[in-house]
This record gives structure tokens, sequence and C-alpha cells, in this order.
């Protein structure tokens, strides 16, 4: 019986020693120290022992469990500590590799070049004032001067809803709109940028819906001076500071004079090149002092007040800038283009 146990015990501790993980440990442990074990199984033949034998051999076994149990105890630390430092190890963090970045997207090219535009303006003490883009004949055409049938409505073809409803043509008809709330008292002095519609056939410099930026002061003795001085302000910030303005008479039915103001080239400086169709000069925007008509249908006194206004496109101003040959980008959201202008953001 001796023999048999420790036989039985010098398997047992093999066993605990080659066990690779606890679930194993723990068969072990089931199949050797459980009560229907071989131990127990052998100390039942003890009866057949005599009586001086008997209780050598029941210590024996005690002792035989014991040296087993404190084996499978230490294993179980050992295997603990061995899956703990595997878990450590597989789970390690290098924090001194260089993060992920997060992809952000950036401002339209668009509304960069508008904010750029208000932020100037609403420093020279504008306000930015916005409107309808479905409006009424009223005041897209008839409250700027262009009666109804007369040929200047045909420079501005739109989208008709009804008959005296439409896509508005310019942002003009918000300043008609904020005049009127003005009721016949300035100063006025408003800037408003928004989308535009024309019925054009789309091109590299033709869209149907567009940008727009118009500015509009109406104060007693505006001149054109104070035109005159707010764009060289707008164009030197925009353009840079070595570029020159000047202006051109022109035609607007709701100005009057009305001009055309061009900057210097920056390729050439004003000496002619391709750019500049050899002239030195290229057109930006154009703008004049309110026609007295505008100013009456908007309830304001044409002989205590004058104004002047201004109209620009940002897609022009844009490409003029960034130097873009297809206004058709700035529609068709191609991801490589727009993404050139993520630089500053
Ligand atoms: C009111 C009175 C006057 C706004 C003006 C222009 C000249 C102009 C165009 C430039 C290129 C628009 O984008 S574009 O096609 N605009 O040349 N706009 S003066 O004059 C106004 C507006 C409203 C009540």
């Amino acid at each position: 019986m001796e023999q048999k146990l420790k036989e039985l015990e010098r398997k047992a501790l093999e066993e605990v020693r080659a066990a690779s993980d606890l679930k194993e440990l723990n068969q072990v442990r089931v199949s050797y120290l459980g009560k229907k074990g071989p131990i127990t199984e052998v100390l039942r033949g003890m009866g057949k022992l005599s009586a001086e034998e008997r209780p050598k051999m029941g210590a024996l076994g005690n002792m035989i469990r014991e040296t087993i149990t404190k084996a499978i105890e230490n294993k179980n630390v050992e295997l603990e500590n061995e899956a703990v430092a595997k878990k450590l190890e597989a789970e390690t963090i290098d924090v001194t590799l260089p993060g992920r970045s997060v992809a952000t997207g950036n401002r339209h090219p668009l509304t960069k070049i508008i904010e750029e535009i208000e932020d100037l303006f609403i420093g020279m003490g504008y306000k930015i004032a916005e409107g309808p883009e479905v409006e009424q004949d009223y005041y897209n055409f008839e409250a700027l001067n262009f009666p109804k049938g007369h040929p200047s409505r045909d420079m501005q073809d739109s989208f008709y809803i009804t008959e005296e409803i439409l896509m508005r043509t310019h942002t003009s008809p918000v300043q008609a709109r904020t005049m009127k709330k003005h009721e016949g008292k300035g100063p006025v002095k408003i800037i408003c940028p928004g989308k535009v519609y024309r019925r054009d056939n789309d091109d590299a410099t033709h869209s149907h819906q567009f940008m727009q930026i118009e500015g509009l002061v109406v104060d007693e003795n505006i001149t054109m001076g104070d035109l005159k001085g707010t764009l060289e302000v707008f164009a030197k910030k925009i353009f840079g500071a070595d570029r020159e303005i000047r202006l051109r008479p022109s035609f607007f039915p709701f100005t009057e004079p009305s001009v055309e103001m061009d900057i210097s080239c920056k390729i050439c400086h004003g000496e002619g090149c391709r750019v500049c169709k050899q002239t030195g000069w290229i057109e930006v925007l154009g703008a004049g002092m309110v026609h007295p008509n505008v100013l009456e249908m908007a309830g304001f006194d044409s002989k205590k007040y004058t104004g002047f206004a201004f109209g620009m496109g940002p897609d022009r101003i844009a490409m003029l800038k960034y130097g873009i040959e297809d206004i058709r980008y700035f529609y068709t959201n191609d991801i490589r283009f727009l993404k050139q202008f993520a630089v500053q953001e």
C-alpha cells in the first residue's frame, strides 16, 4: 500500500508540474484529491491491514494529500502570475507611437471668401442682412428701377415660380427690403451675402446658381468719394496692398452714376499680359450711387439722402484670388478640389 501511495504521489506531482494552465491544474486536483480519487480508493483497503500498520498508512495518505495540495497551490500561483504577465505583455501600449490623426473637413472656398469679406465690412461698421431666395417680382425688379417690360430686365433672366414670384437674380432685393424697414430714416449700412439664380447655360464662367455679396450705405452727405475709399480698402485687403484700383463708367438700373471697378493685374502690374488680356487691369465688381428712383421707392427723401452700393460675385473673387479656372468646381464638390483649401484652417 505504501508503494501504491508513493507511486500516486509521484504521478500526481508530475502532472501538477506538467499542467500548462489553470484548467489543466484543476483537472489534476479533481482527479487526485476528489472523494472518488485514487488515494481514497487505495486507503479504502486499510481495513485489511494490521492495527499497527493502519494509522501509519492513514498518516501517510494524509501527508501525501497535503503535499499534492501544496504543490497545486504553488503551481496555481505560478500559473496565475504567468497569465497576468502574458496579458500585460499583450496589452502593452507604446505611448511613444505617433497618434492617429482625426480626419477633419474644411470650409468651402466660397464660404472662406464670403466670411473674409463679411469680416472686413463688419470691421467698417456694416451689419449683415439676409432675405428670401424665392422672391417677389416687386423686390427683385420693380423696387430696383427695372420696370415691367423694360429692356433692362433682359440682362437677368430668372427661374419663375409664378408670374410674380421668382428665384432672386441678385441679392439687391434684400437691400430694398431693409431700406423699406428703415421707414425713410438713415443711416443704412449693410452687407448682403447669399445665393442667387439666373437662367444661364453653365460653362467655365457661368453657373445658373452662384453667390453674391452686395453692400449698401444710405445716409446724409454720402458721396462717390466714400464709395471709392471703401472699394480701395476692400481691394487692398482681399487682393494685396500693392494692387491699384480704377473706376470705369458703366450702367446698372439701380445706380446713377454707375461704375465698374478694376484692380491692377498682379502678374504684370499694369504692363499688359495674357492674364489681363493686355489691358493691365482685371474687372472685379460693379458699384454706383443709389438711383434717386430706388431711394424714393423705398421711402427715402432723395433730396436729403444719398447712398452708394456695390455688388460682387464671391465666385469670381475666389477664382481671381486662388487662380481657379472653372466656376463649376465650386458646385461639383470634388473632394480633391475642396481639400486644397484646408490650409490655414
Ligand atoms: C439697392 C440699391 C443699389 C447693387 C449693385 C452692382 C452694382 C453690380 C454685379 C457684379 C457682379 C453682381 O455678381 S454680379 O453679377 N453687381 O455690379 N450691384 S451696384 O446696387 C444696389 C442694390 C440694391 C437697393
